[in-house]
């Protein structure tokens, strides 16, 4: 039974790839700030599969509450097989003059920071044992910019550096790395960036359609099955009616 590490579970993306993989019978490790949806994440895993699964509630912006998080993962948990970088989040699309520093400081310290924490906290028993897998959720984001995605897309890009380096240092220890880069998905990640306005939020998915979450959950279930001396090294998705940063709209 292998032990999977899923940051961000609690929505989206994260909570697809949980639901998706607890029905092959794992011990999932699901992170998140949210304690009522991330708790409801896992009674619905313990209640339809057969799969383990241990929350652990914690800010990935805080470097301590991250080492506090990953030393109390239970010994039935460890080691950690399967690493999913998922947690992260986009605030506005404004032109870089009008940025609001608060904004631009929770994408750097969630997107880039606190992958690199938990990174950091799991990868040396990967690295001891010479085994495991490390899967960063990059975006189109990590290759296009677009109108004010300036500090989002500038996280994304770090994302994809990271994904490149961490590959380089892993690869001595046959560890596999992959980023899955999505284009646009309907999840909660729109409403997050306007701040709750739902309708707004909205408009992103009008006129095409676009990815759902159960999609990237699929490429992360196609990836992790994959012989152990195949690594795919990236997947960029995005919707039939995207392109880079266009959308074609009906
Ligand atoms: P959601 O908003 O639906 O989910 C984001 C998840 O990240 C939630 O579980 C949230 O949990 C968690 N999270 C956010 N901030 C923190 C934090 N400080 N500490 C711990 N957990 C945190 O968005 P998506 O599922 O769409 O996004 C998941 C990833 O995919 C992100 O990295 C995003 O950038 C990326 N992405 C999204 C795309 C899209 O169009 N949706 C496309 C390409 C990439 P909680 O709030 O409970 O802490
Ligand atoms: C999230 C999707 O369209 O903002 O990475 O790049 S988008």
């Amino acid at each position: 039974m292998k032990n999977i590490m899923i940051t961000g579970a609690s929505a989206g993306f994260g909570k697809a790839i949980a639901m998706k993989l607890a029905k092959q019978g794992v011990r999932l490790i699901l992170t998140a700030r949210s304690e009522e949806k991330l708790k409801k994440v896992c009674k619905e895993i313990e209640e339809t599969t057969t799969s383990l699964v241990h929350p652990l509630i914690f800010d990935i912006r805080d470097y301590n509450a991250c080492q506090a998080a990953v030393d109390s993962i239970p010994n039935e948990f460890k080691p950690v097989d399967i690493l999913i970088n998922n947690a992260g989040l986009a605030l506005e699309t404004l032109p870089i003059q009008d940025g609001n520093i608060e904004d631009w400081e929770q994408m750097i310290n969630t997107n880039v920071k606190g992958l690199l924490y938990i990174t950091k906290l799991i990868s040396p028993q990967m690295v001891a044992r010479k085994e495991g897998h490390i899967i960063n959720i990059g975006s189109i984001s990590s290759h296009e910019v677009y109108a004010g995605g300036n500090v989002y897309c500038a996280t994304k890009h770090a994302v994809w550096a990271l994904t490149q380096g961490i590959r380089m240092d892993l690869l001595p220890y046959d560890i596999r790395v992959t980023q899955i880069s999505p284009g646009a998905a309907e999840t909660e990640f729109s409403i997050v960036r306007f701040k709750g306005d739902i309708e707004r939020a909205a408009k992103v998915y009008e006129g095409f359609d676009p990815l759902v979450a159960e999609d990237v959950a699929e490429m992360v279930e196609f990836v992790i099955s994959r012989p152990k001396h195949v690594c795919i090294n990236e997947i960029l998705v995005t919707a039939t009616a995207q392109f880079g940063g266009q959308i074609n709209r009906k």
